[in-house]
C-alpha cells in the first residue's frame, strides 16, 4: 500500500464521477465526499482536491454550507488527509456558458471572481496549498463573438485580482493555471502549457502562479506531457500535476493513471523523479463508465500502483549498466554541456561549419536505447 510520501491525492469529483456522459445517465450512485475521505485514507492516498460545489452544491444555504464544512474538515482530520489542492467551478452554472473570467457579460464576470473569493476562502480554510484554475468554459465556439486580446486581458485582470485577495487575506496560497485545448469550449483560452508560461509572465504578480499540467490535455493537442512537465519544471512553475490517460485525437477520456501510452508514462514519472518534484501527485481521472462503487476503488488502487510500478521500473532501468553505456553512446548528458564560451568564440565557431560533413556520419544509438527502455517496460530486462 502506498505511504503519505507519496503525496498521492484525488479529487473528490473523479472518485464521486457518477458515469454520466453526453449520450446517458449516471451508472453509479453519487458519492458522500465524507465517505471518499475515509476510502481514499483506507487505501493509502495522502490527500483530496475538491470544487467548492463538490463539497457545497450550489444553492446550500450558508448555515448548511457551515455544517458540510466542519464535518468534511473533522474528516479529513480524523483520518489525517491533507488538501493538494482546491479550485472554483465555474464550469457548470447556465450563467457560464459564455465564460466566467472571460464571458462577454460582465455582471457575469463580477460574480466569476466573487465566487473565485468565497471558494479561495474555503480552500484557505481546509489547508490547501495550491488554489487550481482550469479555464472550463473560458474559450468560444464562434471566434468572431470575442476578441482574443480582449478575452486574455480579462483573464488576466482576473487572476491579478484574485492574487491580491489572497495576498491581502493573508493566505499561503500559490495558483496554478490548468491549460487544456478544447472540451466544453470548441477552443479554450490557454490551450496548452507553453500559452500558460507565456500568460504567467506577464501577471503582477508572476511568483506566485505556476502551471497545473494534465496528461490528457497536452495529448489531446497531439503534444508531449513529457516535454511539457519538462519545460514547466525548466521554468519553475509545475505547482501541480493532474496525471490521467488519454489516446491523441479522441474525446476528453481521463482514464486511469498510464491507462493508454505507457511510454509516455514512463518519461515522465522519470522526470518527475528525477527533478525531485515534490508536489501532490493528482489523478484527474475517473472509473469507466462500466464500472460500479467497486471498479471506483479498483480505478484508485491502479492509479497509485502503476505511480509506483513505473517509479520503480524508472529506478531499475537506471540502474542498469547497459543504460548507462547506451546514454553515453547518444551523447544524451553531453546535451547537458554548454554549447560555447559566448560570441566571443566566433571564429572558432565559424570555422566549426566546415565539420558537417564529418558530424553526419555518427549515430546516435536511440534504437538501441529505446529497445531497452522497451524491454525494461515488459519486465524481460
Ligand atoms: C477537466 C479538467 C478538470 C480540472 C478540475 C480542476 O478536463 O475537466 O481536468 O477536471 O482539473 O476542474 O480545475
Ligand atoms: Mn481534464
Ligand atoms: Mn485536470
Amino acid at each position: 500500500m502506498p505511504g503519505h510520501e507519496h503525496r498521492f491525492t484525488f479529487g473528490l469529483w473523479t472518485v464521486g464521477n457518477p458515469g454520466r456522459d453526453p449520450f446517458g445517465e449516471p451508472t453509479r450512485a453519487p458519492l458522500d465526499p465524507v465517505e471518499s475521505v475515509h476510502k481514499l485514507a483506507e487505501l493509502g492516498a495522502w490527500g483530496i482536491s475538491l470544487h467548492d460545489n463538490d463539497l457545497i452544491p450550489w444553492g446550500t444555504s450558508p448555515a448548511e454550507a457551515e455544517k458540510i464544512t466542519a464535518r468534511f474538515e473533522q474528516a479529513l482530520k480524523e483520518d489525517g488527509l491533507g488538501v493538494g489542492f482546491a479550485t472554483t467551478d465555474l464550469f457548470r452554472h447556465p450563467a457560464f456558458k459564455d465564460g466566467a473570467f472571460t464571458s462577454n457579460d460582465r455582471g457575469v464576470r463580477r460574480a466569476a471572481i466573487g465566487k473565485a473569493m468565497r471558494s479561495i476562502d474555503l480552500g484557505a480554510r481546509l489547508g490547501a496549498e495550491v488554489y487550481v484554475f482550469w479555464g472550463g468554459r473560458e474559450g468560444t465556439e464562434v471566434g468572431v463573438a470575442k476578441d482574443p486580446r480582449d478575452a486574455l486581458e480579462r483573464y488576466r485582470e482576473a487572476i491579478n485580482v484574485l492574487s491580491d485577495y489572497a495576498v491581502e487575506q493573508g493566505y499561503e496560497l500559490r495558483f496554478a493555471m490548468e491549460p487544456k485545448p478544447n472540451e466544453p469550449r470548441g477552443d479554450m483560452f490557454l490551450p496548452t502549457v507553453g500559452h500558460a508560461l507565456h500568460f504567467i509572465t506577464t501577471l503582477d504578480r508572476p511568483e506566485m502562479v505556476g502551471v497545473n499540467p494534465e496528461v490528457a490535455h497536452e495529448t489531446m493537442a497531439g503534444l508531449s506531457i513529457h516535454h511539457a512537465v519538462g519545460q514547466a519544471l525548466w521554468a519553475g512553475k509545475l505547482f501541480h500535476i493532474d496525471l490521467n490517460a488519454q489516446r491523441v485525437g479522441r474525446y476528453d477520456q481521463d482514464y486511469r493513471f498510464a491507462a493508454e501510452d505507457l511510454k509516455e508514462a514512463f518519461l515522465l514519472v522519470r522526470l518527475l523523479e528525477r527533478a525531485g518534484y515534490g508536489g501532490p501527485l493528482h489523478f484527474d481521472a475517473h472509473s469507466y463508465r462500466n464500472e460500479n462503487a467497486e471498479g471506483v476503488w479498483d480505478f484508485a488502487r491502479g492509479c497509485m500502483a502503476t505511480y509506483r510500478a513505473l517509479a520503480e521500473r524508472v529506478a531499475h532501468f537506471d540502474s542498469l549498466p547497459e543504460v548507462n553505456e547506451a546514454l553515453a553512446r547518444s551523447s544524451t548528458r553531453e546535451l547537458g554541456e554548454a554549447t560555447c564560451a559566448g560570441a566571443a568564440e566566433a571564429d572558432q565557431l565559424k570555422s566549426e561549419v566546415d565539420s558537417l560533413d564529418e558530424l553526419a556520419k555518427r549515430g546516435y544509438f536511440n534504437e538501441a536505447l529505446d529497445q531497452i527502455l522497451v524491454e525494461v517496460l515488459l519486465g524481460v530486462r
